[in-house]
């Protein structure tokens, strides 16, 4: 079904990847920050990105955290507010249906984002590549726990070590979840179709996915705002807001 205003090539555009999701037999998703925008997460980089006005290096590395804890701690408080109230957007809706409408197992989400919607949303299968912002790690005995739903101190410590905890996200220079990243180039290198949505893709490794995906013959969509990093290697690109593109995507496939 056309959007009234859309141009011959959008539609086409929605007509292609809608093809090539329906004969995949795996797909596989990469997702960015730009997916929980609409839901009122501001993305990283960019007018209004949560790093505007603020070095990255003073906040996302693991350097800064042993320099200034408290201020690293101030950055993700402010955040992990947020996360108390914020809700899924129409996008994690629509990828969490397409999941449902496959095989099990046929389906992988792999996100960067760490503010926990796509689980929310209902999407089973999730890969988290960057951790998770709900979560602490003691920098001591390095106990994982689930702190989401609780507010912080400003230097927040290990109630069984007395160290300092840490958010259980990796930083810059840190490697990312091992297990997690085996099954995200496994899930990659398996499917038909990868589709990547709202993210800059510059952040690596999780954006050397996107190439590997391409390499390993399946056809790559791009979802986002505007064309990335990632545009070059796709065979089609959805250009507009990921709440508004995933849907209308997902009921095309219905609709068929
Ligand atoms: C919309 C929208 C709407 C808006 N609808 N779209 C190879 C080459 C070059 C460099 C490297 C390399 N390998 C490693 C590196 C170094 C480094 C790196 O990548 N640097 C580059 C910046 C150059 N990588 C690392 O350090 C990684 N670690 C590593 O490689 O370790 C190796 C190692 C091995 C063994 C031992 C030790 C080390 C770790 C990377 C960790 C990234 N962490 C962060 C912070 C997480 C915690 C936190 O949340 O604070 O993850 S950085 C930040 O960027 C965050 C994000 O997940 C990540 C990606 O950002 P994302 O999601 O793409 O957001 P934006 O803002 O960039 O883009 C938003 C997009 O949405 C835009 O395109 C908008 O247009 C779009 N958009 N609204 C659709 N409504
Ligand atoms: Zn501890």
């Amino acid at each position: 079904m056309a959007a009234s205003g859309d141009s011959v090539e959008k539609q086409a555009a929605f007509e292609t990847a809608a093809s090539i999701i329906r004969v995949a037999e795996r797909i596989a998703v990469l997702t960015g920050a730009g997916v929980s925008a609409e839901s009122g997460l501001p993305t990283f980089r960019g007018a209004g990105g949560l790093w505007e006005g603020q070095r990255v290096e003073d906040v996302a590395t693991p350097f800064a955290f042993r320099r200034n804890p408290e201020f690293v701690w101030r950055f993700y408080n402010a955040r992990r507010t947020n996360l108390r109230t914020v809700r899924p957007n129409a996008g994690h809706f629509a990828l969490a249906a397409l999941e449902e409408s496959r095989p099990a197992g046929a389906f992988t989400l792999i996100t960067q984002n760490v503010d926990g919607l796509h689980r929310a949303a209902g999407n089973r299968r999730i890969l988290e590549l960057h951790g998770n912002l709900g979560r602490v790690r003691c920098t001591g005995c390095a106990r994982i726990e689930d702190r989401r739903d609780e507010a912080l101190d400003d230097l927040p410590r290990c109630e069984r070590c007395g160290a300092v905890l840490r958010p259980d996200v990796v930083w810059f220079h840190e490697p990312l979840p091992e297990d997690s990243w085996a099954e995200a180039e496994a899930a990659t290198s398996a499917c038909q179709c990868f589709l990547v949505v709202g993210t800059s893709a510059i952040v690596y490794p999780a954006a050397g996915l996107i190439s590997s995906a391409q390499c390993n013959g399946a056809a790559v969509i791009e979802v986002n705002l505007e064309p990335t990093e990632a545009s070059r290697l796709a065979d089609v690109g959805l250009y507009g807001p990921s709440g508004k593109i995933l849907p209308r995507l997902v009921e095309m496939l219905r609709s068929t």
